[in-house]
This record gives structure tokens, C-alpha cells and sequence, in this order.
């Protein structure tokens, strides 16, 4: 089977390619947001992702959580927003931003199915019933070691999966995301095995961690985000983070996922952050943190934590296993 070189991810650190992307996209954010901020228009509900100043999209307000914060500084709405890894749309850093707007994401209905009681077919209205909408301060650290912090809008993953009582041989759950063609000119490129997919053991999803997002900086999540719905699991690398999900499986045996189909020494089931174990071709040691007025291209470097900085919470998860072997 012929498949393209994988490694845009992983490369994009170093190639010339990304510099260049990443100084345009900086050169565009100095001349675009003077004009956008003097002129103090509202733009309503559009989206108008690459031109935007500062937040747009429709409002999704939702009280701060106090348990769930950082105070780091934030990345910028037009970082976190013009800055992404959405293959569907394109591998370019840039490409989400630009491509994904013919992509439609209401009206929007996620399957369920497998080892649970309650399955079938729901409405992100019906999905996102079990739980108020909260806003969470959240790291989020792609294996490419750049880094954001950003107020994300969700409920738990948790309270979304008991409603549908996974059964005891529910020991996984997978997450499978769109796959339209004809709106996402990435799938034309077998870059990865599409539809993407991503997956957890059961007690990651549970874990209060465990994010289901619908918005970012109280606004409905720009396509580019993973519109309408997307996972945030805040201690692995970004990729987990399976964006505009389509079907929810619950699994017996550990699901397949795309990176890892992709590239099976570079990236493994589990994904958590760890500074001490090295991606093949680069260190994860530190990272790119963006964040503030720099933009990308001068982003300072910082030091990795473990677990991304949420040991505390999650590493009992993973008590006696060798986080070498299962990196
Ligand atoms: N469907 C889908 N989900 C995806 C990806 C993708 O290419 N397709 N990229 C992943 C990667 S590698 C990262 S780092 C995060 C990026 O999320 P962000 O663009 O909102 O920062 O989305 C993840 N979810
Ligand atoms: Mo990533």
C-alpha cells in the first residue's frame, strides 16, 4: 500500500517549510490586527478565522472552573486559532485556518456503540445534557513540542460516557472522527489512514481530566478547533485531542488509532507527555511555549513536565507500568 511520508508532524520543527509558515503567519497577524482593533467592529457570528483580531464565532459563555486553572499566561485567540494540526484540512500549520471553511459542522449527530447499555444515535445537543458547560485553563502540548494554554469550553468526558452505562467489558473507548471529502481537502492525501481516530482506556476517559469541548475562549469552537466537538486530554500529547467526532465506540480490546497505524515507533496508544522519553527523532525535554504578544516565530522555550504538569492528578493512572515501553 503506497502512503505519503508521515513526518510533516514530527519534521515541521525543523524543516525550512515551517519556518516560513510560521513567519508569514506572524508577518499577517502584525498587519491584520491594527486595522481589526482601531476599527472595534463586532463581527458577529462569523467566522472569519484568518483575519481575526481577536474572538469571533457564537458566544458560549460558561462559568470559569476554580479546580481546573493555570496561571500561566494564555496563547492568543489568533495563535490558538491560526496555528493548528488538522490533516483533514491540510498538514500546514497554517492550512486549518485557511480550508475549513466550507466545512459545516451543525447540524451534528454522534454515534455510539459497543460494550454499553444505552447506544445509537445523539444529538451534540443530547451528548452535552448530563453536564453544565464549564471553562477550563488548560496546557496543551503537541508531540511537535510547541505548547499553548488555553480557556477551553466543555463538559467532562466522564459525565458524557456513564450516561450510556459502558458495560464491565468496556475497557477502551475510540473515537472516530468526520470524514467529508468534499469539504476537507486534506483527505485527499493519504497522509494519515482516514477517518482519523484516537482512543483511551476507560479510566483516562473517566478521568475528571477527561475534556469534551465544544468551544475555546467562550466562543463556539472555529472549525479549524474541531468544531463542533472535539476531546481535550490535557496530560498527553495533542494528537489524542480527536477533533469533530463522529462515532464513540466502547472496546474490549485496545482500539487501533491513526498515529499510531501512521508511525508505531514515533507514537504509541498512550501519548502522555514525558520529558524523559524522547521522541525517535527530536527531545521532548522542552517546548515551544505560545503564548503572550510574541507569536510563534519568537516563542521562548521551556521546560516539559511530566504528565504535562498534571502528575498530581493522573499519574496513579498508570502505577507500576513502564512508561518506556508503553510511551
Ligand atoms: N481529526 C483530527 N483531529 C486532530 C488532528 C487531526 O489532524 N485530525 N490533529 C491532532 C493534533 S496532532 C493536535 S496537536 C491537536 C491540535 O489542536 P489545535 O489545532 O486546536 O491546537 O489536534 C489533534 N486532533
Ligand atoms: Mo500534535
Amino acid at each position: 500500500m503506497k502512503r505519503y511520508r508521515v513526518p510533516t508532524v514530527a519534521g515541521s520543527e525543523i524543516t525550512p517549510e515551517s519556518i516560513y509558515l510560521q513567519r508569514r503567519h506572524f508577518l499577517r497577524s502584525l498587519s491584520l490586527a491594527a486595522p481589526l482593533l482601531a476599527s472595534g467592529c463586532s463581527r458577529g457570528e462569523e467566522t472569519a478565522p484568518t483575519a481575526a483580531a481577536g474572538p469571533v464565532g457564537k458566544p458560549l459563555p460558561a462559568p470559569r472552573s476554580e479546580r481546573w486553572k493555570t496561571d500561566e499566561e494564555l496563547t492568543s485567540w489568533n495563535d490558538a486559532t491560526q496555528y493548528n494540526n488538522y490533516y483533514e484540512f491540510g498538514t500546514g500549520k497554517g492550512d486549518p485556518a485557511r480550508n475549513a471553511g466550507r466545512f459545516k459542522p451543525q447540524p451534528w449527530t454522534v454515534e455510539v456503540a459497543g460494550h454499553a447499555e444505552v447506544t445509537g444515535r445523539f444529538t451534540l445537543e443530547d451528548l452535552l445534557k448530563p453536564h453544565a458547560l464549564q471553562e477550563r485553563v488548560y496546557r496543551h502540548r503537541c508531540v511537535e513540542a510547541w505548547s499553548m494554554v488555553i480557556p477551553w469550553v466543555g463538559i467532562p468526558l466522564g459525565a458524557c460516557l456513564a450516561r450510556f452505562k459502558p458495560t464491565s467489558r468496556a475497557k477502551y473507548v475510540a473515537f472516530t472522527t468526520v470524514q467529508r471529502p468534499a469539504e476537507m481537502p486534506g483527505i485527499a492525501y493519504p497522509v494519515l489512514d482516514w477517518p482519523y481516530r484516537e482512543a483511551l482506556r476507560i479510566d483516562e476517559a473517566m478521568h475528571p481530566l477527561s475534556l469534551l469541548a465544544v468551544g475555546l475562549y467562550g466562543r463556539e469552537l472555529p472549525n479549524q478547533n474541531g468544531a463542533p466537538l472535539r476531546l481535550i486530554v490535557p496530560w498527553k500529547y495533542g494528537f489524542k485531542g480527536a477533533k469533530s467526532i463522529v462515532r464513540i465506540e466502547f472496546w474490549e480490546r485496545q482500539p487501533v488509532t491513526s498515529w499510531n497505524i501512521a508511525a508505531p515507533t514515533e507514537y504509541g496508544f498512550y501519548s502522555n507527555v514525558n520529558p524523559t522519553v524522547d521522541h525517535p527523532r527530536w527531545t521532548q525535554a522542552s517546548e515551544r511555549r505560545i503564548a503572550g504578544n510574541g507569536g510563534n516565530l519568537f516563542a521562548r522555550r521551556i521546560a516539559t513536565l511530566p504528565f504535562n504538569g498534571y502528575a498530581e492528578d493522573v499519574a496513579s493512572l498508570y502505577a507500576g507500568m513502564d512508561l518506556r515501553a508503553n510511551f
